[in-house]
């Protein structure tokens, strides 16, 4: 049997080939998916992400770890959908309007796409009225918004004040995160959620679309 910690450690060294092997592998013993998930992959990017807070690792090592995750999913994403035949629900994410930062709203993208949910990805530089046009058009039901700048942080205000102001007001969840963004500052602005890194995003945007 594949040992799940054997995945998560070697995702948390980058290495791609072994860990989409142990993911195979896992899955051909008939592994539980979700499991192999929870345990293998996103425990070792939760490692990932607690060693770059503290500034035990840098970007490029998260970068490979992400890259290895990546290829990972690969494996496991047919069964991820198969089993949620009846998805989750569907997040319009981007990174907001002047901020051009993406590897950490690509991560939150990845995990929340690895726990069932449907990512629409805005790419960078969203404009406000795009997360809510684009929110519309396809019956999303959140919005996850980033900022890596202090000077662009006021954009997701922007994009909360002309959700209020639209049809979508209360139908649309909008959770916020990146480096200089804080629980208080989502409470400031009237966003429905903030979380700190991307496995702690998956949580809250489940327990903000609990009705799925
Ligand atoms: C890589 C990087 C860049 C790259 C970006 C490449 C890319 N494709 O993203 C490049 C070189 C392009 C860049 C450019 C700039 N950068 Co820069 N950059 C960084 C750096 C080193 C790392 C950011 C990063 O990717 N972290 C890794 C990811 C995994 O972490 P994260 O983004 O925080 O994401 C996690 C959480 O925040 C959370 N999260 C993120 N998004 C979301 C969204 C939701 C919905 C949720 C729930 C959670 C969530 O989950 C993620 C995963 O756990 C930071 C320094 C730092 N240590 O943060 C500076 C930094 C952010 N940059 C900075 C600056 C100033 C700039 C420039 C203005 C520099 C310049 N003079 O040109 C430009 C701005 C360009 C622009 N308009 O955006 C400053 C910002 C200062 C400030 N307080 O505003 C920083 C802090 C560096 C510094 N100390 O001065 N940068």
């Amino acid at each position: 049997m594949v040992d799940l910690k054997q995945i998560a450690e070697d995702l948390t060294k980058g290495k791609a080939p072994e860990v989409k092997e142990l993911v195979q592998k896992a899955v051909d013993e008939g592994g539980d998916v979700e499991k192999i998930l929870n345990e293998g992959i996103l425990a070792g990017m939760s490692v990932v992400g607690d060693r770059f807070k503290k500034n035990e690792i840098y970007v490029p090592e998260v970068l490979i770890a992400a890259k290895a995750m990546k290829q990972a999913m690969e494996v496991l994403q047919p069964f991820l959908t198969e089993k949620d035949t009846k998805r989750k629900g569907k997040i319009v994410l981007g990174t907001v309007k002047g901020d051009l930062h993406d590897i950490g709203k690509n991560l939150v993208g990845m995990m929340l796409e690895g726990a069932g949910f449907e990512v629409i990805d805005l790419g960078v530089n969203v404009a406000p009225e795009k997360f809510i046009q684009v929110a519309k058009e396809k019956s999303a039901d959140c919005a996850g918004l980033s900022a890596l700048l202090t000077t662009t942080m006021p954009a997701m205000k922007q994009m909360i004040n002309s959700l209020n102001k639209s049809a979508l007001k209360g139908d649309l969840k909008v959770i916020i995160g990146g480096a200089p963004v804080t629980q208080d500052y989502a409470d400031e602005i009237g966003a429905d959620g903030y979380a700190p890194n991307a496995a702690s995003a998956v949580d809250v945007v489940k327990e903000l679309l609990a009705k799925f």
